[in-house]
């Protein structure tokens, strides 16, 4: 049966190429997605084929690109390599855009993911001329059933002047109920405080809303997500999720943790996957999870029976894992519920929630200032996503990272940071393979000297602390954080001269 049951929408199918129609060069498009999935699959490739031949013409077309989070290669890859757009916000992670962002090609505004819906109402960026979505469904009423993510798409729908929607029939059609579409939003000073009280609170509507008179076309698909598949966890991300659960072991003796522990935020990447694996081995109970992306080690959770219920706004699985999740769906009702990003990341729900955040880093400066986007300062690999709007408002924060990169050239504990996205007054908690940094409440030396001596890899530990004794010894009236500033990026330019720090 076709998925598109309303009379007025369904009048408007149409193939991606006559869709794609309605997308001009110098336009603001705003698309669904978020971390590889609910992303639209057919029309952005039309839209890079309609780019080609407007460049084969020697004419300009290229458009400025929103989206939930990262999408995949039938989005940003095709784009990116057609040279179609002008500016990005506000996260990505495919490598054909990474590599246009950092040749200069396209610009990028990295930006917080819980920031990105309202900055668009505020009309921080300008006006949206189209929307495209993709969903499940659309209902007899014409209302929309989202599918594997809700990100932005709530807000790209109500803000758009032309929505797209792209009906993919490959998300179940038991995605009905998984939603919560919070509809309060409003702009200050009319804002009303969230009352969202525990991680799967229902605040909001299970569908999406659009006007049917912005519908310019809808087109039918039948494709998975990018669904990539994660890294098997090795023996440097065991170590490191053993440090992280015998830390939460601990802060439940000392009273500062319940034995349920708080709910659970945990980031992209492979070393945050193995963490939410190793948990599902350990003796915690009754775990909860108010966390913006959902990857296997979390379904693993689930499935263990430790982890009760998961408050999100996306999947991010391995294909494997999202075809059985796609199968076993109905096991999932009620225990998982897909919000806005705007929700999902809101600083007000995480700091009353109490959330225990986990995410991963770049590198980590002696003093606890992380890094999680920047190659040497200079080269993005992925952006900031949640990671921000999550460890600044948690009630705990963890960064992990192995102690070092590319085989041992590149050393994680660094003099100073070449990139700044989380501040020593945000970090509390650095993990890596060699141990675990409890910085709350430390001064910023004490901070160096725990950093040093529990996360530093062995052969580079002895160079950090001769750096930061001669830092103390230089500067005897900045003694507070001292450093020796002709010396503090150093590492990164002997890894730039010679290939190793
Ligand atoms: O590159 O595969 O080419 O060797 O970075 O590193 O160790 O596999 O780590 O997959 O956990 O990702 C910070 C990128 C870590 C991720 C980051 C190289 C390393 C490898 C990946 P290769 P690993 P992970 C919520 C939270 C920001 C967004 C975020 C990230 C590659 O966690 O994007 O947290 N975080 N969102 O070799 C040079 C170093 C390096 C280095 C690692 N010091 N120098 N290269 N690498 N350390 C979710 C969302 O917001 C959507």
């Amino acid at each position: 049966m076709s998925r598109i049951t309303c009379p007025e929408l369904s009048k408007k199918t149409v193939t991606a190429e006559e869709a794609a129609r309605h997308i001009d060069n110098g336009q603001r498009v705003a698309m669904s997605g978020f971390t590889g999935s609910g992303y639209p699959k057919a029309v952005p490739g039309a839209v890079a084929a309609r780019a080609q031949v407007a460049h084969d013409r020697g004419e300009d077309f290229r458009v400025e690109l929103w989206t939930g989070a990262s999408t995949a290669p039938e989005l940003d890859g095709v784009l990116a390599e057609a040279n179609a757009v002008s500016k990005r916000l506000p996260f990505q992670s495919d490598p054909a855009m990474r590599a246009s962002i950092n040749s200069g090609d396209t610009a990028y505004v990295d930006t917080h993911l819980s920031h990105s819906a309202q900055q668009a109402w505020f009309g921080f960026y300008g006006n949206l001329d189209v929307a495209v979505v993709e969903v499940a469904a659309i209902l007899p009423n014409g209302l929309l059933v989202p599918g594997s993510s809700v990100g932005n798409s709530k807000t790209w729908l109500d803000l758009a002047d032309k929505v797209i929607l792209e009906v993919n029939d490959w998300h179940p059609r038991g995605y009905e109920g998984f939603h919560d579409v919070y509809y309060g939003t409003r702009r200050p000073p009319e804002r009303l405080p969230i009352q969202l009280l525990e991680p799967m609170q229902r605040i909001g509507d299970p569908y999406l809303r659009v006007d049917p008179s912005k519908v310019v076309a809808v087109v039918e698909t039948n494709a998975p997500d990018r669904n990539l598949p994660f890294k098997p966890a090795d023996e440097d991300s065991k170590a490191i999720a053993s440090h992280l659960v015998d830390f939460l072991r601990h802060e439940i003796a000392a009273e500062r943790l319940p034995p349920e522990l708080l709910p659970l935020q945990s980031g992209v990447g492979n070393v945050a996957n193995a963490v939410m694996g190793n948990l599902a081995d350990s003796e915690f109970e009754g775990l909860t999870a108010y966390t913006e992306v959902i990857q296997d080690g979390m379904l693993d959770l689930i499935d263990s029976g430790k982890l009760t219920s998961v408050s999100a706004t996306a999947f991010s699985l391995s294909a494997e894992r999202a075809a059985d999740f796609n199968d076993r769906i109905e096991s999932y009702k009620g225990r998982i519920l897909l919000r806005t990003q705007e929700m999902s990341n809101h600083p007000e729900a995480i700091r009353r929630l109490g959330v225990i955040a986990i995410n991963g880093m770049v590198e980590s400066d002696i003093y606890g200032n992380v890094n999680s986007t920047h190659v040497t300062g200079s080269s993005i690999i992925n952006g900031i996503g949640g990671s921000g709007d999550f460890a600044r408002n948690a009630y705990l924060n963890f960064f992990v990272s192995n102690s070092q990169a590319k085989a041992g050239a590149i050393s994680a504990i660094v003099p100073f940071a070449s990139h700044i996205d989380h501040t020593e007054h945000d970090t509390q908690i650095i993990v890596t393979e060699q141990g675990l940094a409890d910085l709350r409440g430390l001064p910023p030396v004490a901070r160096a000297r725990k950093i040093i001596d529990s996360c530093a890899h062995p052969d580079y530990r002895d160079r950090l602390t001769d750096y930061l004794e001669r830092a103390i010894a230089a500067n005897p009236t900045g003694r507070h954080t001292p450093h020796i500033l002709a010396e503090a990026l150093s590492w990164h330019e002997k890894f730039m001269t010679t290939g190793h720090m």
